[in-house]
């Protein structure tokens, strides 16, 4: 199903839909006014293909959402429940996996604007002792480049059964931290970008050491209250998602043997690194109020933008990705991928136009990749034909 709306207005039909598809102008530019390049009308057509392909792939179900200046746009296929057969819909809550990262960087750059903590000092003046090298900074926790291994390689490298094995546990960041340090370090601090939960696993040791508080109330002091987002929780430990939610299927590693309903767990092994639970609507405004400059200052949010490349078509900050889209135009956000569910979740740069795209399933690299096309039909538009072919590749993701 697509679907757009204007404002608070009615849902449009497909008749609407086409007369919404006109190129945005160009802001005029004056003094206060930031130049904005010209985007394309998103292709809500080949969004709905793109999630045609994910349910055809192996999602049961796959729901996008474009914010953009007032305009309102939704593209849902497949189901919510494979037990009901309900339909997915744009307003359902999933949990968001690693786009969490982004609200517990966003919590410690405001302590940082707080004065409370500063990105270069150790991690270790904080939290005395918890590393085992002085060097490594909080900038290069939320940038991953600590060298920190990733406890989850290991926890998960056999997917169902990793899965159900920590599906109940609840871990103390301690523990997590102590499971990352059995393993030698990735690299020296600072010396590379290598991707590691670990590294958010002591951005929420900070958030609770800094604050006396849990990261709990963090987020919901800092950013859920103060962005009205009716659809995001943080419940750990509890394992159920509150209200109405899609239920999030885990891909066996044994090709044809069933799903796995992963949708009731803890989330214990990621905590601040990705339990947050939220909706499409909230994360479109979430990503719109950062990049806007509303959860902190410039010179914060700058912090922030620093990126350092990943690949041809990646870079990450503190706790943001950027992804370069075909078509020239760059956004950021974060992805998600926790068991049961993928989550792309991306704005441009002046926050106007946002996307959440979403499949219940995980650990199927085809419906990884294919979401990715999400991002080009939200930012480029409709393709040109030599730009068809061109979505990043999953293995991007992680790297
Ligand atoms: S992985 C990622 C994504 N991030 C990282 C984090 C998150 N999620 C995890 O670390 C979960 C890993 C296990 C997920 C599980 C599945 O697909 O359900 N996979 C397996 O069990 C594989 N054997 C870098 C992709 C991100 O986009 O930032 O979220």
């Amino acid at each position: 199903m697509v679907s757009a709306t204007v404002g608070r207005g009615a849902v449009l039909g497909a008749v609407a839909l086409s007369l919404l598809a006109v190129p945005a102008r160009a802001a005029t530019a004056g003094p206060d006014t930031p130049v904005r390049a010209a985007l394309p009308a998103p292709d809500t057509a080949g969004l709905a293909a793109v999630l045609r392909s994910a349910v055809a792939q192996g999602a049961p179900g796959a729901l996008a959402r474009i914010d953009d200046r007032g305009r309102t746009y939704r593209v849902t296929q497949g189901v919510a429940d494979r037990a009901t057969r309900r339909a997915i819909s744009t307003d359902d809550r999933f949990r968001i996996g690693s786009v969490t990262k982004t609200f517990s960087a966003v919590v410690l750059l405001q302590l940082v604007d707080e004065h409370r903590l500063s990105l270069d000092a150790p991690v270790n003046r904080y939290l005395p002792n918890l590393l085992p090298d002085d060097r490594i900074t909080v900038r290069h926790v939320l940038s991953h480049r600590s060298g920190l291994y990733d406890y989850t390689d290991d926890m998960f490298a056999s997917s169902v059964s990793g899965f159900e094995a920590v599906r109940k546990k609840v871990f103390t960041y301690r523990q997590l931290v102590a499971l990352s340090l059995k393993k030698p370090r990735t690299n020296a601090p600072g010396a590379a970008y290598a991707y590691s939960n670990t590294n958010f696993v002591v951005a929420g040791l900070l958030i609770e050491k800094l604050t006396g508080r849990s990261v709990r109330t963090a987020y919901q002091d800092r950013v859920i209250g103060p962005l009205k987002l009716k659809d995001t929780f943080y419940v750990h430990p509890d394992t159920a998602i509150p209200g109405r939610y899609a239920r999030g299927y885990l891909t066996p590693d044994t090709a044809g043997a069933p799903l796995v309903d992963a949708t009731a767990q803890t989330v214990s092994w990621a905590q601040s690194a990705g339990a947050i639970i939220s909706s499409a609507r909230d994360l479109d405004v979430f990503y719109s109020a950062l990049l806007k400059g509303k959860l902190m200052s410039a010179a914060r949010l700058a912090e922030m933008e620093r990126f350092t490349k990943v690949n041809s078509t990646t870079a990450y900050g503190l706790g943001l990705r950027r992804r370069d889209l075909s078509c020239g135009v760059s956004v950021y956000g974060h992805t998600g991928a926790v068991q049961g569910y993928y989550t792309y979740a991306f704005s441009t740069k002046d926050g106007g136009r946002s996307l959440t795209a979403v499949a219940n399933t995980s650990n199927n690299g085809k419906v990884l990749e294919t979401l990715a096309g999400a991002l080009e039909s939200a930012f480029c538009g409709k393709p040109a034909p030599r730009h068809r072919a061109t979505v990043p590749s999953a293995r991007t993701l992680r790297s």
